[in-house]
């Protein structure tokens, strides 16, 4: 499908992987960018040299365009920042925050600059510092989250900007995919269903969860500390959930059980102290599958449904 996504970006689908901190690792985004969608790799927490090597890793694997996603919040943002110019990345996307400052060095460096916004205020703000395009996230997604919910952001945050918008937020199929574009988007952002692919190398258990989540098998936890996270709702989940919502646990020992969960996670499989994130569409996701399989059936569905 041709959209102005792949023309902006140069690949064959309008489909992005989500940045996923922990998960997000060279061996996905290779994979995801040689079956003609755009892989990235996430920053996260992680440290510079670690995501130097993945990066490089990565351009082992692919010759196609693949990106680096920054968790603004991370100590290592700035270096990343540059890092991403010095190694002359595709394009960068940015999450949880306003990525303005480095927008015009990304610019000038030819990197095509895409911000996740949870909110039409900010899509607004990185059109005018310049983003080439924003992904609008919905609060179906995995991981950090905003509150609005992609049904109704998706189309307000069409109306407001005049650059192309990438819908996020519990798409895992081509009527996701469908419907994301019937709502004004030119691409999709996917990150849940790609938990669930042969590439991924988080942990089996992990994969498990996803693969037997049900519809209501998703919460949202850490509201309180400002950092709301959709994860699946195994019993450490549940666990934060009651302790926030019944004020047994204060935000300071909430954040001290999470220091460190998303890697017992995704590396150990932990499901007594990990934070398995995940969105809230897991329930659909039923098997393992290559990436390549996935893109091109999320792909075909939504082509299909498009010209009824
Ligand atoms: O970033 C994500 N999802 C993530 S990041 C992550 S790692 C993490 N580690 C520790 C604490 C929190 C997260 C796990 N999942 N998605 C993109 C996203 N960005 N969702 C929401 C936002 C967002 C929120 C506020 C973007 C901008 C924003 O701006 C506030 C402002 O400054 O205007």
């Amino acid at each position: 499908m041709k959209t102005e996504i792949t023309e902006l970006l140069g690949c064959e689908y309008p489909i992005i992987q989500g940045g996923m901190a922990w998960v997000a690792e060279h061996t996905l985004a290779s994979a995801v960018s040689n079956a003609g969608g755009i892989g990235l790799i996430a920053g996260g927490n992680a440290p510079i040299d670690y995501l130097r090597e993945q990066i490089h890793l990565c351009k082992e694997k692919t010759n196609k365009p693949f990106g680096v996603n920054i968790m603004l919040m991370s100590p290592n943002a700035d270096d990343l920042a540059q890092l991403v110019i010095d190694e002359k990345l595709a394009l960068v996307t940015t999450g949880a925050g306003n990525p303005g400052k480095y927008i015009p060095a990304w610019k000038d460096a030819g990197i095509k600059v895409i911000p996740v916004v949870p909110s039409v205020a900010l899509a607004k703000r990185m059109e005018k510092a310049g983003a080439d395009a924003v992904i609008a996230e919905g609060t179906e997604s995995g991981g950090h989250i905003g509150e609005n919910t992609t049904m109704c952001l998706v189309p307000q945050v069409v109306d407001a900007v005049n650059i192309p918008v990438i819908a996020a937020g519990g798409i895992a199929d081509g009527r996701g995919m469908a419907a994301s574009f019937m709502l004004g988007a030119k691409g999709v952002q996917i990150g849940t269903r790609f938990l669930a692919s042969e590439e991924c190398q988080i942990h089996p258990v992990f994969k498990e969860l996803v693969v037997k989540a049900k519809d209501t098998d998703s919460v949202v936890t850490g509201r309180y500390t400002g950092h709301p996270c959709r994860n699946v709702k195994t019993k450490f989940a549940k666990k934060l959930a009651m302790g926030e919502k019944d004020g047994t646990l204060s935000p300071e020992e909430f954040e001290a059980l999470t220091v460190g969960a998303l890697k017992r996670a995704v590396v150990d499989g932990d499901v007594e102290s990990g934070s398995f994130l995940c969105g809230a569409i897991a329930g659909m996701i039923n098997d393992i599958r290559p990436c390549a399989d996935i893109i091109r059936e999320i792909n075909d569905e939504a082509e299909k449904l498009l010209k009824i």
